[in-house]
């Protein structure tokens, strides 16, 4: 459980959070950019619910993490602490327009079916490779290094394709202790070069040009339409919080770039 958190800068902090090393590794790496707060709302900085059945409820406990920086419009992580029925970190870092960088994306979930694990550096338009060739010459080899070790999640919709490189990572594992391992070196060690590279691509990346800027921004209007309308854990967090507060905090918080830059 968090005690009461005043601004989204203040690290989340559940006990016994599985997640808990891959976000502090995160805000650690992120100093460097000299983050500030992104305002989040009280009621999506922390926001306390049950599942379960009326007989044996399980406390549930969601938090937002958030930052920005000059050249990172939105920096935030989702957290999710259920007990055995969920352990989530879904940490996106959203790129200012101004720069030619991908999104980070991170979807770390335990369930009680098991974990389903995702890491990937999104690409904000796919069919441009002076967007993508630079990023992916890099990504590629970091990739091909992990991905012998981790077992293949399977297919992903192939709507989904666009929104993803070459380098997707992407697992299910069963629970267990093996797993448990695996998790906590393997993929965290994974995570890290993913984060290193993006972090390495961030502290070069230059202004770009008004029309490049537009451009890339259409690119990630698309990008986010798209993970705000198939939000996998909109069930979920539903069936923890809410259909009101999900869809409020899914266009509001999580997938907000519309609120700033309107139409
Ligand atoms: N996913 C989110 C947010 C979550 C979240 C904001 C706050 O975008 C959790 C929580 N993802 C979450 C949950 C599930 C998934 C599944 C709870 C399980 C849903 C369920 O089984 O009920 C990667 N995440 C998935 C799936 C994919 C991804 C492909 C499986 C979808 C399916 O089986 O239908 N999400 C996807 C992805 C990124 C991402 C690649 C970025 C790297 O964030």
């Amino acid at each position: 459980m968090t005690s009461s958190r005043s601004n989204s800068l203040e690290p989340v902090n559940f006990s016994n959070w599985r997640w808990q090393p891959f976000l502090e590794h995160a805000v650690k790496v992120l100093q460097q950019f000299n983050p500030i707060a992104y305002p989040i709302p009280q009621q999506f900085l922390e926001q306390a619910g049950a599942t379960g059945s009326k007989a044996q409820p399980v406390a549930v406990h969601t938090a937002t993490w958030a930052c920005q920086t000059e050249k990172l419009r939105q920096v935030r992580a989702a957290c999710v602490e259920a007990g055995a029925a969920a352990s989530v970190l879904n940490l996106v870092i959203n790129p200012s327009c101004r720069y030619d960088l991908p999104f980070f994306g991170a979807d770390l979930v335990t369930l009680p079916s098991g974990h389903l694990l995702a890491l990937d550096l999104q690409p904000v338009d796919r069919g441009d490779p002076l967007h993508t060739q630079p990023v992916w010459n890099r990504l590629l080899p970091i990739f091909e290094r992990w991905k012998p070790l981790l077992p293949h999640g399977g297919p992903i919709p192939t709507e989904a394709e666009p929104y993803f490189s070459p380098a997707f990572l992407w697992a299910r594992l069963p629970l267990g202790e093996s797993s448990d391992e695996l998790i906590k070196s393997t993929l965290f060690d994974a995570f890290a070069e993913y984060l290193n590279l993006y972090v390495d691509l961030v502290r070069e990346a230059q202004p770009v040009a008004e029309e490049r800027s537009r451009f890339l921004l259409d690119g990630q209007r698309r990008y986010t339409h798209y993970r705000a309308e198939k939000d996998p854990a909109r069930g979920m967090l539903s069936r923890f919080h809410g259909a009101e507060w999900t869809e409020a905090y899914i266009h509001e918080v999580l997938f907000d770039l519309d609120l700033h830059y309107p139409a």
